[in-house]
């Protein structure tokens, strides 16, 4: 690609992305409303909210692929998850629309399907149960993602993200979790695919531990390589196991399922 715009690039996917991505483009167009450092050489930077309509549709212009990680990424107020998950996403798909209709990976998440039980294993065409007000604006987006393949041919790989950090951190995330790495071969595979059309992945790595099955886009040839059957003697170690009746152990979302609304 000429130029791919990575949104989100201030949080804690967009800052790994920016350079397990930057072999994609000769240049990277980098956006938040946060702070994201210094432009490198092949770098672009501009700052402003998904919110703003215009601002986006300048954002897009002369971009031939989004990795689109921008939004707020846990429970809020609806204010605050409407203007950058569903006003924001409405603007991202109204501005690729006028410009080029460039290949999008959307960050959606496992929060998507929150309220299936952890005993189950789900594959991308189950109905979506939302597990809160954040999985919820996922679940738009995911919508949007669809209306304008089905309308318009725009391309979008949807993405349910588990829990893509480091290290799982606690035993729910022994089946959700998802390293860098593999969420960046998997990136790499929907660019390069000749077709991609709006399938759903499941973000998750080779763990043994599974809640999802992603054989349904295995035309994509996305092989992850990571497993996180090599941190569980860490995790059982360092966190306490929850209560065979807690949320964390018995949804897919986990703790998400227990959150409250937050009220303005
Ligand atoms: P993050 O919260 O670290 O990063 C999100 C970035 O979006 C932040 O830098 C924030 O400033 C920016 N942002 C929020 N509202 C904005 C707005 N109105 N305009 C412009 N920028 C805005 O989240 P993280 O972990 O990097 O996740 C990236 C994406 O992946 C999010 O959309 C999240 O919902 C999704 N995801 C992440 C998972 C994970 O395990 N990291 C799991 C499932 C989904
Ligand atoms: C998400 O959707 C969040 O963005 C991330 O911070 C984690 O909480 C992740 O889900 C998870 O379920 O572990």
């Amino acid at each position: 690609m000429k130029r791919l715009l990575i949104t989100g690039a201030a949080g804690g996917l967009g800052s790994v992305m920016r350079d397990k991505l930057a072999h994609l483009a000769d240049t990277i167009r980098l956006s938040d409303m946060s702070d994201m450092g210094e432009a490198k050489s092949n770098e672009e930077i501009v700052t402003c909210d998904l919110g703003d309509a215009a601002a986006v549709e300048d954002l897009v212009k002369g971009c031939d692929g989004i990795v689109h990680f921008g939004g707020k990424s846990t429970e809020g107020p609806w204010s605050v998850i409407n203007n950058a998950n569903i006003q924001g996403v409405v603007n991202l798909y109204e501005a690729a629309r006028k410009h080029g209709m460039p290949r999008i990976v959307f960050a959606s998440s496992n929060h998507a399907i929150g309220f299936y039980r952890q005993d189950q294993v789900i594959d991308n065409t189950v109905y979506p149960r939302p597990d809160g007000l954040y999985g919820v604006s996922k679940v738009f987006g995911e919508a949007m993602a669809n209306a304008y393949h089905d309308k318009f041919g725009q391309e979008t790989a949807i993405v349910r993200i588990g829990s893509c950090f480091p290290e799982p951190r606690n035993h729910r995330m022994l089946s959700t979790w998802m390293s860098y790495d593999d969420f960046a071969r998997m990136i790499e595979r929907i660019f390069d695919v000749p077709k991609l059309g709006c399938p759903i992945i499941y973000g998750a790595s080779a763990n043994t531990a599974t809640f999802w099955d992603n054989s349904k886009v295995a035309w994509l040839g996305w092989q992850p390589q990571d497993n996180s059957e090599s941190y569980r003697a860490q995790v059982d170690a360092n966190t306490p196991k929850p209560a065979p009746d807690a949320p964390d152990v018995l949804w897919q979302g986990g703790m998400f399922c227990a959150d409250t609304i937050h009220e303005e």
